[in-house]
């Protein structure tokens, strides 16, 4: 989660620049004011070459993000998917995961994004298990952040926006000091919004639940993913509001995100949940199947360079 394994190109609106001169001016307005949108997608290495996960769909969650604070992105949803496509063939990259970020440069100080100019990044690297070694297959142990998720109605959950990564920066490094793997948080409601980088999902009682988007949490694509898996397989799944005792009295509870894929959650607050469940497991031997192209009736989710 640290280090960055550098690749050889980025590219940088509409052109390749050698990963070292993909730079930006200190004045730049996103790093005053936080206007930036982001997304994370992996590209996974499959029997029948490289495939980009939902990258389509990444590409227009970034869009929506973008449209949201008012930033006319000047590339199409096609021409980054094509883009990301080019750089991970030049890269040479067999698996890798992709950072587009688009952002308000350099040109204008002050609160006002409208006259800085919009810069558009795609950068790709290796990067592996994002919650450490063996969490995967152990689970993490995770804690409730006393940092509450920040409004819908003030940075919105919808948006992937580098604003909103001092809340999960906030929350993750508390949960690190406090010897826990990841943060949960909670909304100003008290209700469970997702964890500092994923969204959360319990299982009691054969059913899985997760909060609504409209708890707070990111419309996450993994999410949209495992609840379609585990519809199709029969298993019931709710989105309702979930409160923390929910968390503790769960059979099984997990983390999805592109970075932490399918991550059990093995205790909360020190509250032992356990081993990954049954139904964890089956989804997340669902889940890599899909990723990694083995099941037909998802390959459209797959995405090959
Ligand atoms: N909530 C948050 C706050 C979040 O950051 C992510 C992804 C998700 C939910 C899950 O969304 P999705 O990837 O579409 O299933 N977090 C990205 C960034 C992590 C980082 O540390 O940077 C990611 O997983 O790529």
């Amino acid at each position: 989660m640290a280090a960055i394994a550098e690749a050889e190109y980025i590219w940088k609106n509409g052109e390749l620049v050698p990963w070292a001169d993909a730079t930006t001016h200190v004045l730049s307005h996103a790093l005053h004011y936080g206007t930036a949108v982001f997304e994370g997608i992996r590209c996974y290495k499959t029997e029948k070459g490289s495939a980009v996960f939902r990258l389509t769909d990444h590409m227009e969650r970034l869009r929506r993000s973008a449209f949201i604070i008012g930033m006319d992105l000047p590339y199409s949803v096609e021409e980054l998917v094509e883009a990301t496509k080019a750089l991970i063939k030049t890269n040479k990259l067999e698996s890798c995961y992709i950072r587009p970020i688009a952002y308000r440069g350099y040109g204008a100080v002050g609160v006002n994004p409208r006259p800085a100019p919009i810069d558009v990044v795609i950068a790709v690297w290796p990067w592996d298990a994002y919650l450490g070694e063996g969490a995967l297959e152990n689970g993490i142990a995770a804690g409730i952040s006393s940092w509450r998720q920040r409004g819908i109605n003030s940075i919105p959950g919808a948006v992937k926006s580098s604003a909103s990564y001092l809340n999960s920066g906030l929350a993750h490094m508390e949960a690190l000091d406090h010897g826990y793997g990841e943060a949960i948080l909670l909304n100003e409601s008290g209700y469970v919004a997702e964890g500092s980088g994923e969204n959360i999902f319990i299982v009691r009682d054969d059913v899985i639940s997760t909060p609504p988007i409209s708890d707070g949490c990111l419309e996450g694509l993994t999410r949209n993913s495992l609840i379609e898996l585990a519809l199709d397989l029969d298993i019931p799944v709710v989105e309702e509001s979930l409160v923390r005792t929910d968390l503790y009295t769960a059979d099984e509870v997990f983390f999805t995100g592109t970075a932490a894929e399918l991550t059990p959650i093995a205790s909360i607050d020190n509250r032992k949940i356990g081993e990954p469940g049954p139904v964890t497991k089956t989804l997340q031997k669902r889940f890599f199947d899909v990723v990694y192209g083995k099941l037909p009736e998802y390959e459209d989710w797959n995405e090959y360079v």
